[in-house]
């Protein structure tokens, strides 16, 4: 074969390859940002922490921050009522976007469940892994509106050890059903029971309380040495 034509035969081939990682890189990334499968009505993808990860100082100093996609569902099925920036003390509850601080159900967004399988048993609001902590996210606000989808982005920067420190635990998040059917996503407990009664508090009770999302859980470690 001329050279030249060796030349072009090799710079096709390069080229079907690089088409060929072109082509398939977006749907890999696809697969790895997204924790869900899409097929349900809400899709949530957590961004941190990261599977595996070894999160925070003395067991605080940890992200969660997450979206959650509704699809074809408008803002005000949503359950979503206002953006808010809060967080403990003098950060509660003030303007210009004021939210409750605390545990429990989150007022911004009332379907949201978010789980530790390590939160606390003892400190004041804290009744242990069924604690929902929803309520404690700090960043709450609109990323899109489409016909197709309503977008919401929510992040929580944990300021205490609430989950514990030097500890492997599991973060568990789902957005919970429209259990009372008035069409609005607005029916998280504060406190998620042990539905089937094995000990601990997980996918499988979510499950059992019916959850309108995916159900996400990342297994990683927060750890325990100072900064
Ligand atoms: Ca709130
Ligand atoms: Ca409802
Ligand atoms: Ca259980």
């Amino acid at each position: 074969m001329p050279s030249s034509t060796r030349t072009t035969a090799t710079a096709i081939a390069a080229a079907a390859a690089l088409g060929g990682a072109l082509f398939l890189a977006p749907g890999g990334a696809q697969a790895e940002d997204g924790n869900g499968d899409g097929n349900r009505p809400v899709d949530i993808t957590v961004f941190a922490p990261d599977q595996g990860a070894n999160a925070g100082i003395a067991g605080a100093g940890w992200f969660v921050d997450m979206e959650v996609d509704f699809v074809r569902t408008p803002l005000a099925a949503t359950g979503f009522n206002g953006v808010q920036l809060t967080g403990p003390a003098g950060h509660n509850n003030i303007p210009p976007a004021p939210g409750l601080f605390g545990t429990g159900h989150d007022d911004k967004m009332p379907g949201l469940v978010v789980l530790t399988s390590t939160t606390s048993s003892t400190l004041p609001g804290f009744s242990g892994p069924g604690t929902n902590l929803a309520g404690l996210f700090n960043l709450t606000g609109v990323t899109n509106r489409t016909p197709d989808e309503t977008e919401l982005w929510d992040t929580w920067l944990v300021g205490a050890p609430i989950a514990g420190s030097n500890v492997d635990t599991v973060l568990t998040v789902a957005e919970v059903a429209d259990l009372n059917h008035d069409g609005v996503y607005n029916d998280a407990p504060d406190v998620i029971k042990d539905a089937n009664g094995d000990g601990r508090i997980d996918g499988h009770d979510l499950k059992a309380l019916g959850v309108a999302s995916n159900i996400v859980r990342i297994p990683f470690h927060i750890d325990g040495d100072r900064a």
